[in-house]
This record gives structure tokens, sequence and C-alpha cells, in this order.
């Protein structure tokens, strides 16, 4: 199947390609996308860990992915908002959403760990593609404002088979929603792979919904920021949506719950780790000599004092009153909400009889 060529900047030797937007990579440009990934990286290990001693309930880890979320999100404004799918957390941090917030969830003591409105940044959606539909609507409620935020909305190759997924394309392209759609091609659905997802790759069939595509290497983080940045230009000037499709890979398994290596083998792990993204920047900033030791030494403790602060927050935090989950299914509640917690509470005091 013909596909557009994959948009790169960076070399996995650290070369940049001749390219008008290498013109606008700085030393510092570069030492800032660097520190977002590596504290992602380590964030992500954390709660990888914490599950694996019983301290969360499940984690999706975002290893590899890195480059693909801090590019995109760091080309928008702070003030766009963000539909989010579940494991953009590298994306998140950059949101100031903390390992405390980031972690809640997945410990399973609340719903949510944000507030969407104060980071512009929405809820993880479990439900595939859902995030897409609000995403979209949310957009209009932009476009009735008379504001130029752009919308940008996470979501994963799987889920782009979703009916909810190509409805969200048709839907966007025909009112013309400023929306920029970021699909985090990792390769795998769970254990499906994209062959088996894609009759044509996914920016070839956005084109045909009437979106403006780029095929991107998601694991360049300079390519992904730029090609992020020119879609939110071409949308925040009234250009209709934009889909970009980022070429990355999931390296750890699709949850903690999942053995990746029932199905996938040990040559296709070493293709992608020779294309690490942070491997891949720093491979730059050393060839241009733009990050001194000092620089590496102050990330390296600033990524060890995330890493405390993220097993001593998630150990910390309280186990709520089981009740509570019927507190936040309605605004206000309701009477079969109400008889719902009384029988639950009854079935609890039996438990307690037993002891
Ligand atoms: C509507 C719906 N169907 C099925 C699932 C179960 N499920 C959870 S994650 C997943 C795979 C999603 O793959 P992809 O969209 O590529 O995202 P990735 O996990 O690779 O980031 C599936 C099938 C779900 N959460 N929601
Ligand atoms: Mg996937």
């Amino acid at each position: 199947m013909e596909t557009r060529d994959t948009y790169a900047l960076l070399g996995t030797n650290g070369r940049l390609a001749d390219d008008p937007a290498a013109r606008d990579v700085t030393p510092e440009l570069c030492r800032g996308l660097y520190r977002d990934m590596v504290l992602a990286r380590r964030l992500d290990s954390e709660a990888y860990h914490l599950q694996r001693q019983g301290e969360l309930g499940l984690w999706l880890q975002c290893l590899g992915q890195e480059a693909a979320q801090v590019g995109s999100i760091r080309a928008i404004r702070d003030d766009d908002p963000v539909f989010p799918s579940y494991r953009d957390h590298a994306a998140a941090l950059c949101r100031g959403i903390g390992p405390e917030a980031l972690l809640a969830q997945w410990r399973g003591v609340r719903q949510s760990g944000w507030d969407p409105a104060e980071h512009r940044f929405g809820l993880y959606t479990l439900v595939l593609a859902a995030q897409l539909l609000h995403a979209v609507g949310y957009a209009m409620g932009v476009q009735r404002d008379g504001t130029d935020e752009v919308v940008l909305a996470y979501f994963g190759d799987g889920s782009s088979s979703e009916g909810e997924a190509n409805e969200a394309f048709n839907w966007a392209a025909t009112v013309s929603a400023p929306v920029v759609f970021f699909c985090q091609n990792n390769q795998w659905a769970i254990s499906t792979p994209t062959s088996r997802q894609f009759g044509a790759p996914l920016h070839r069939r956005a084109a045909g919904f009437g979106l403006a595509t780029e095929l991107v290497d998601g694991n360049d983080v300079l390519a992904v920021r730029a090609a992020t940045a020119r879609a939110a230009e071409a949308v925040r000037r009234g250009g209709g949506p934009a889909l970009i499709e980022a070429t990355t890979y999931r390296m750890a398994g699709h949850s903690t719950s999942d053995d990746p290596t029932r199905y996938r083998t040990e040559a296709e792990l070493d293709h992608w780790r020779a294309r690490d993204p942070v491997d891949r920047l720093r491979a730059l900033l050393d060839r241009e000599e733009w990050a001194d030791a000092a620089f590496h030494a102050d990330l390296d403790a600033e990524a060890d004092a995330l890493g405390a602060e993220t097993r001593r927050a998630c150990r910390a935090m309280p186990d709520p009153d089981p009740a509570e989950m019927f507190d936040h299914v309605l605004p206000g509640g309701s009477p079969a909400i109400d008889r719902q917690r009384d029988a639950y509470a009854a079935y609890l005091a039996t438990l307690e009889e037993d002891r």
C-alpha cells in the first residue's frame, strides 16, 4: 500500500536533516524537550514498579512514546485544550499534572486525579476513541465562543477502527472544527498488529474524510513538534481539522496485565530500541555539545527526586471510604443510587460480622 514519505528531522545518529524547520532548532529547545522526555520516562518506570509491588492496580506504560507526546504538546499553546487517551503520561506531565494526580486513578482511590479545566487536559478516557467525539464537540464550542484555541486529541492505531473515530473525523471535517487529531501509531492494539487495523494507512484514510494529514516519525521529537506546530497553525487560521499519524512503538506490554512475549519477537524490539526517542535526541545534544555534564547531573538529580516523590505520593494516598464510589455517579445523586449505596453498606456490614 502506497504511503506518503515519513517526515523526519533527526537521524538516529543525532544528525539534523537539511529542512527549513531545522533552522528553528536551538540548544535550549532541545535541552527542554530532552528534560521532558527523561522525566516522563522516570515517572513511567516508577509507576510500573509500584504496580509490581502491589501499590497500583494497573499501569499502562508510555515507554517509547515520549517523543510523540512531548513533541506534540510542546507545539501547541498552554491554553489549547487536550483530550488524552490513557497512556499519555508524558503529555500530562508537560501540563503540570504531577505524580499524585496521575497515579490516583490507577491506585483505585479516586475516579480521576486532576481538574481538566485547570490543566486544559481532559481526564483519561478508557473507552477507545470516545475522547475524539468529545474533542470535536468541544471544538464546536470554541467556534461558537469565537476564540482561537486549537483542540488536540490523542488516540491509538487500534482506536482508529472504532466507529467513534471515523464519526469524529467526518464530523470535524464537515463543520471545519479546530481540532488536531494525533494518532500515536505504536504498532499494536494489545496483541493486534496495525496490519489488522488498517486497510489503508490512517493518514490516507483521514485525507478521504477531508482532513489535512501528515505522516511523521513519532520517535523524532523535533519532527513531531514541527509537524504539530504546522498543523496547529493552519487549524488556528481557520483551515479546518488536521490529522497527524506518528509512527512510534509501545516498548512495554499493553498494560501491567499483558505479556507481550506471547505475540511479538525480540528482533522487533531490537529494531525499535535502535530508534529510541530519548537516545536519539541525546545523540544530537552530544554531537553538537549542546548540554554539558552539569546539565545531565542536574537532570539526573531532578529525575531521582521525581522518582522519590512518585513513590512517596503513591503510598501516602489514603484508602477512600468504599461508599464514596456512589457519590460521583450523577451530580446530586438519585434514589436508585441511594438504594445501591445502602445495599452495599449492608453487604459490607455482613463482612464485618464474619470477622
Ligand atoms: C470501546 C472499547 N473497546 C475495547 C476496549 C479494550 N481495549 C483497551 S485498550 C485496547 C487497545 C487499544 O489500542 P490502541 O488504540 O492502539 O492504543 P494503545 O493501547 O496501543 O495505546 C483495547 C481493545 C476498550 N477499552 N474500549
Ligand atoms: Mg496502539
